[in-house]
């Protein structure tokens, strides 16, 4: 069984990004064999500290809003897989490359005259400051790989406009908690489809699924698995998967 979720305000909360309520849960799953998966839009390198810190090191990973995905040894295929990083991980990017992300924002930005702040244009104060994550965990949040976060300054219009634009060159535009974020042709539900693949392959059955989400980039994730949970959001935005199982919480956060 499999468990996959997102951190920011679902096991995370939005605020204070405190996970205790959670914890017994947490203890309870891991004891019953369930493999909690988080699936989030923050870094590799956010996750690597967060993953013990929750004890989920056993647990592949979702990075990136989807663009990259982490597996331990016993998601690894022999033939099929690089050999590990020093961390023991397997790393695979399932987007493009960030540094072709950030060319073409520029460009969108720049052809249709629209505004907006990317997280690499940010100082290391900006980020914290808007997050109201220390410095530290901001500096880990703007190692990008695969998905650029930015704060839009401009009309709905002009965001329909600017993600046009970005489709044109296969990129695709998400709407995190607090930034919309840049990413290739993935989401987060590709990326659970092919870590649920993955498992099938290795265990030959294929897996029982549920995920939690709170957030508009969370619906390709709960459309992508059996039962789905929405968390009630801090941030006011529509949430509707087109799932028949689907259980929305009545509190917000872990
Ligand atoms: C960003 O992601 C969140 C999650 O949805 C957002 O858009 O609000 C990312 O930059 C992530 O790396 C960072 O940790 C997080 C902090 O709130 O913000
Ligand atoms: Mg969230
Ligand atoms: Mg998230």
């Amino acid at each position: 069984r499999l468990v996959f979720t997102d951190l920011d305000g679902s096991l995370l909360d939005h605020d204070s990004y405190d996970w205790a309520p959670a914890r017994p849960w947490l203890v309870a799953l891991k004891a019953s064999g369930v493999i909690v998966i988080p699936v989030t839009s923050k870094t590799r390198s956010e996750l690597l500290s967060l993953r013990q810190m929750l004890e989920l090191s056993a647990s592949p990973f979702i990075a990136e809003n989807g663009a990259v995905v982490a597996l331990p040894p016993d998601w690894c295929h022999v033939r099929r897989d690089t050999s590990p990083g020093t961390d023991g991980l397997v790393v695979r990017n399932l987007g493009i490359d960030i540094g072709l992300i950030r060319r073409r924002i520029a460009i969108w930005r720049q052809r249709l005259g629209v505004h907006c702040r990317t997280m690499s244009e940010m100082s290391l104060e900006e980020v914290a400051e808007l997050t109201g994550l220390g410095d530290q965990e901001a500096r880990l949040a703007r190692l990008r790989e695969g998905s650029e976060p930015l704060v839009w300054r401009d009309s709905d219009d002009a965001i329909d406009a600017f993600r046009q634009g970005l489709a044109g060159d296969g990129l695709r535009v998400v709407q995190g908690g607090r930034f919309w974020h840049v990413t290739g042709d993935t989401d987060k539900g590709r990326a659970v489809g092919w870590l649920c693949r993955r498992f099938e392959d290795l265990r030959g059955e294929a897996a029982e699924t549920v995920a939690l989400g709170d957030g508009p980039n969370d619906v390709s994730m709960l459309e992508a698995v059996e039962a789905a949970v929405v968390i009630r959001g801090r941030h006011g935005l529509k949430v509707t998967p087109a799932t028949p199982r689907l259980y929305r919480t009545e509190s917000s956060g872990p």
